[in-house]
């Protein structure tokens, strides 16, 4: 049977009692071992305060680090007294004991033979650059494996998502060759491997035991990944999916799909993918593990692209935002924007101004859509489908020319737009990324201009509500949040992952009640 990864929380605390209390909640989160951050301690004292850390019965199993600053820690002094604490932490029953490569042989003869029987030795390697090719990889790990190594550790860091491929594989590597390994590429490009090196076998992954308290950069927490990601069910036959965008990390996709996946029994995962360049995305992550994806801004138009098949709505809308891989490999493009946004403004307009009429409130009406990405082409297209008379409003205006040509409606600049009021009862539909988090004091039009709309509605759902749609509601508008639209295009999109119905509503619960 293949080992289990485990989870380690790193304590990080200034004072031992700090420290030992980080390691009681971490074993309360249900942690399976804690990292003791020597280097982290003011003013440690190896014979005062080991004995105290490493006291017996211990709620958790601990692995004890010493980081020099030369290897990213905080450790300054000479490698002697620091080979001495880690040498005492050992006799004083240490699980494990972590030593950086450049001094591990030094360390090893220093320990001369001494080292306990119960002991494992990680010998770790951190490149806080980038991470090396596969070939330059795979000597390094021969190189930690020569000095003897019971553990081996590389961390590596991320410039692109693609990059951490290479660590996937290293990861196979050593699980057919049966050798513990510990790979981990940091930066929020390497996310995807804090999360998925159970799939491939990594000895252990590190979570932060709160925010604020991480030890490396883009650690989730601990209780992101036993909760939000699952780990603890992730094993080698889990299918992958997950929400490629730029920015990525605002996305509550990960926390819906998980929770929904989950409640119907299904042995998948869904991770952000943080990436710059979709094709190399798509070719790098090409086998039939990684299984669908959920596309955002800003690659929903070269996700039409690159998709070997597309279903004929997303095709004319000219953005996909649901790739599913078939089982002979090719991709096929979705989209599920187009009906998730105009049914979600449909009945918030039903909801407010009722009528008996089975046609849509959209017919007739003036829709201005502002923006002519990936969103603002599939609202574009879905309210001249149900009627409306569609205006494009854009920053720049040679795009909304495009997008406008193409729907047959005019276009706008921003700035006219300010000054746009031909008649009454006009719908407003924002689908830029404007006043989305972390810049939530932004909005695409004045609080003044908002005054002639009948109803706004904002694809934007963080913040839940967003500065247009607090204006707009003063204005006297209907407002319809973005996160309707999330809602109901996420439903679809499950339902071309997983072939079975959404969980509808679950999902509404889930997201209602985590945003
Ligand atoms: O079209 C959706 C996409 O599927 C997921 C998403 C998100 O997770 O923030 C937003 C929209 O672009």
């Amino acid at each position: 049977a293949v080992a289990r990864t485990l989870l380690c929380v790193p304590a990080t605390a200034r004072a031992p009692r700090e420290m030992a209390a980080e390691v009681a909640a971490a074993a309360a989160l249900g942690a399976d071992l804690a990292e003791l951050r020597l280097d982290r301690l003011a003013g440690f004292a190896p014979r005062r305060d080991l004995p105290a850390l490493l006291a017996k019965p211990r709620t958790l199993p601990a692995l004890v680090t010493y980081r020099p600053k030369w290897e990213g820690g905080e450790y300054e002094g000479d490698d002697e007294p620091r080979f001495e604490a880690l040498q005492l932490a050992m006799e004083l029953g240490a699980e494990y004991v972590d030593i950086e490569l450049k001094v591990a042989d030094k360390f090893i003869k220093f320990m001369s033979g001494k080292k306990p029987e119960n002991c494992k030795l990680i010998v770790s390697s951190h490149n806080y650059d980038n991470t090396p090719s596969a070939e330059e990889l795979a000597s390094l790990l021969a190189q930690i494996q020569a000095t003897g190594a019971d553990i081996v550790k590389i961390a590596t860091t991320a410039t692109e998502i693609v990059d951490v491929s290479r660590m996937f594989q290293i990861l196979v590597h050593c699980q057919e060759k049966q050798v513990p390994i510990i790979g981990l590429v940091m930066n929020d490009r390497g996310f995807i491997s804090r999360v998925l090196c159970p799939k491939f076998g990594g000895y252990l992954t590190f979570g932060s035991l709160e925010k604020g308290k991480e030890s490396a950069p883009s650690q989730p927490t601990a209780a992101d990944l036993i909760n939000v990601y699952n780990i603890r069910q992730i094993g080698p036959d889990t299918k992958v999916f997950g929400i490629i965008g730029n920015p990525v990390g605002h996305s509550k996709s990960p926390i819906l799909h998980n929770e929904a996946f989950r409640s119907v029994g299904l042995n998948a995962v869904y991770v952000p993918f943080l990436v710059d360049d979709l094709a190399k995305f798509l070719s790098t992550y090409s086998s039939p593990d990684f299984a669908g994806f959920s596309c955002t801004i800003p690659h929903k138009e070269a996700a039409v692209r690159c998709c070997d098949e597309v279903d004929p709505i997303a095709r004319d809308i000219g953005a996909v935002n649901t790739i599913i891989r078939k089982p002979d490999g090719k991709l096929v493009g979705y989209n599920t924007d187009y009906v998730g946004a105009i049914s979600a403004i449909e009945d918030g307009i039903r909801a407010t101004q009722p009528t008996h009429s089975t046609t849509s409130p959209l017919a007739g009406r003036l829709f201005v859509v502002i923006g002519a990405g990936g969103a603002g082409k599939a609202l574009a297209y879905g309210a001249k489908e149900k009627g409306a008379r569609v205006v494009i409003a854009n920053r720049t205006f040679a795009r909304a020319q495009e997008l406008g040509n193409l729907i047959g409606g005019p276009a706008l600049t921003l700035t006219e737009l300010e000054n746009y009021h031909p008649e009454e009862g006009m719908i407003l539909a924002n689908t830029t990324a404007i006043g989305m988090h972390p810049n939530v004091n932004e909005t695409p039009l004045s609080k003044q201009a908002l005054k002639s709309y009948a109803v706004v509605f904002d694809a934007v759902y963080t913040p839940k509500e967003t500065r247009l749609l607090k204006e707009a509601a003063e204005c006297g508008a209907t407002v319809v949040s973005g996160l309707e639209m999330f809602i109901r295009q996420a439903m679809g999109q499950f339902e071309h992952f997983t072939g079975m119905p959404a969980p509808d509503s679950l999902m509404r619960d889930i997201v209602l009640r985590k945003t």
